[in-house]
């Protein structure tokens, strides 16, 4: 509900002023005024060095204000995590900071911010980080990749103003992604956005498991769902509930919100809606547009918008993605608790809390578990044996040897014509049942990291190994459930 006209002043137009006040003052001022209206943001100088305050959500750091451009210490940290998607469903996240979305970053246009990302021994894949507020190849991407254990610094300076998203972009880089790894960055406008009582940050995201919504226990990530777009949960903020009940976003009635809507994908575009409020204000897509009196604005996969409205009647408002299964069925379901004197000229109401939770919280029942099966059947024919061993590896094996087997640089060898792996089959046998430490060379290549031991049955320990020694021009060597008993039993 709309109050009063938003002010906003263009920083274009701003700028526009300036140029012209200068050039009628007929210059004299100081050469970093210059410098600046003569350059653009680029042109911005910075005084002083600072640590950028990163929070989680559904926090934001608070404004920038009327501060000058500085040089922003961001220290982030990649940390691969299980978490728990919603009751009795867990899910291992990979996260920048802890969370997800990853911690919200705030500049201040001109900022020069040095960009350090670390990432967390504990991890088991290297990362980075394309950040969309950057001008620069990859976003940062190439200058910030980094495998465990390790630490990366970049610096870039914020041109444009606006509400970016930011993501991994370490290959297969749609499984980062939909893992947890993005977040927002905001670069406000020098003379800062104007201010409001309450702001909050809430990301969309859509996830892909193994087993159906619902099904319990730990869910490991689902290649072939994500990339046929076909999600089990559509979330804020990283999970279902992440915003209801205990974790709803609060206000009082009278005061204004601004809401940080960003959306990580991986696939789903978001219909970001509020049920019972309308936006006063739409920064669309996180922009300089201003749009006004809106019900449901678009917010693309890697894309953001900003929205703002006054609450001035108490109640529970519900956010959701309007593409509606996803909110009632998948978990895209969040809530905005407004406390306060009613005002019946505005609402007359009876109202009722939960009201638009009917189906819970996202959890269909399953009456059947389908937790296990797919590998329960046998393999007979090589054929099959292929297709089953195919179906463990791009579970299991996959996030490390990658699609074709060929590894990553520097962290995981290849198993494409694997001249380590050719030459002994019962070693290679060993090292999925227990996993392997220690230097070795693949191709001419020296490796020495870490493979944790893979937890799996004979059968597919028989089937994965198959499937690659009659791939990506290896030996063609057959591995049976025997063969693998025998090693299991005597090493
Ligand atoms: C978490 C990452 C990770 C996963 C998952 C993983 N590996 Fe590995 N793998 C490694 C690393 C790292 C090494 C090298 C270990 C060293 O340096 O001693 C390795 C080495 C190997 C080797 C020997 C080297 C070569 O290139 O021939 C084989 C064979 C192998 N892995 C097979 C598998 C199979 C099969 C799976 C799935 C069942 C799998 N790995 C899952 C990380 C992983
Ligand atoms: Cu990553």
């Amino acid at each position: 509900m709309k109050s009063k006209k938003p002010f906003v002043l263009l920083s274009s137009t701003g700028l526009f002023i300036g140029v012209l006040l200068m050039i009628l003052s007929a210059c004299s001022e100081n050469k970093e005024a210059e410098a600046k209206n003569y350059l653009g943001p680029e042109g911005i100088p910075v005084s002083q060095e600072m640590i950028a305050e990163l929070t989680s959500p559904p926090n934001v750091p608070g404004p920038t204000g009327r501060r000058k451009a500085k040089k922003l210490i961001v220290n982030m940290e990649v940390l691969e995590e299980e978490g728990e998607m919603t009751d009795g469903v867990k899910y291992v996240y990979w996260t920048f900071g802890g969370s997800v979305p990853g911690s919200f970053i705030r500049t201040k246009i001109g900022d020069e911010v040095e960009f350090h990302l670390k990432n967390h021994p504990d991890n088991k894949l290297p990362h980075n980080i394309d950040l969309h507020a950057v001008t620069g190849p990859g976003g940062g991407a190439t200058s910030s990749f980094v495998a465990p254990g390790h630490e990366t610094q970049f610096s870039f300076k914020v041109l444009n103003p606006g509400l970016y998203v930011y993501h991994c972009a370490t290959a297969p880089v749609g499984m980062h992604i939909a893992n947890g790894m993005y977040g927002l960055i905001l670069v406000e406008p020098e003379e800062g956005l104007p201010p409001v009582d309450k702001e909050y940050y809430v990301m969309q995201g859509d996830f892909y498991t193994k087993g159906e919504n619902g099904d319990r226990g730990l869910q490991p990530f689902d290649m072939k769902k994500a990339v046929d777009e076909d999600a089990d949960y559509v979330v804020f903020n990283g999970k279902v509930g992440s915003l209801t009940g205990d974790n709803a976003i609060t206000a009082n009635v009278g005061e204004t919100i601004r809401l940080y809507v960003g959306n990580g994908g991986p696939n789903l575009v978001s219909s970001f809606h509020v049920i019972g409020e309308i936006f006063d204000v739409v920064r669309v897509e996180g922009g300089d547009l201003i749009n006004e009196n809106v019900q449901t604005t678009l917010v693309p996969a890697g894309g953001a918008a900003i929205v703002e409205f006054k609450v001035d009647v108490p109640g529970t408002f519900i956010l959701v993605d309007h593409s509606i299964f996803r909110a009632f069925n998948k978990g895209a379901l969040g809530m905005l608790k407004v406390q306060g004197e009613e005002n019946k000229k505005i609402y007359s109401g009876k109202q009722e809390e939960g009201v638009y939770q009917p189906e819970g919280s996202g959890i269909q029942e399953m009456p059947v578990d389908k937790g296990v099966a797919q590998t329960e059947e046998t393999a007979k024919s090589l054929q099959e044996k292929m297709e089953f061993g195919k179906a463990t590896y791009m579970r299991t094996c996959f996030a490390c040897h990658q699609a074709e087997g060929q590894g990553i640089p520097n962290a995981f060898p290849p198993l494409a014509k694997s001249d380590y792996l050719n030459a002994d089959l019962n070693r290679a046998i060993d090292i999925v049942l227990h996993g392997k430490t220690g230097e070795i060379t693949v191709n001419g290549e020296k490796y020495n990291s870490v493979m944790t031991k893979q937890d799996l049955t004979d059968e597919e320990v028989a089937n994965v190994l198959t499937y690659i020694y009659n791939s990506w021009g290896n030996s063609k060597k057959e591995v049976t459930t025997s063969m693998v008993a025998n090693r299991r039993n005597t090493h």
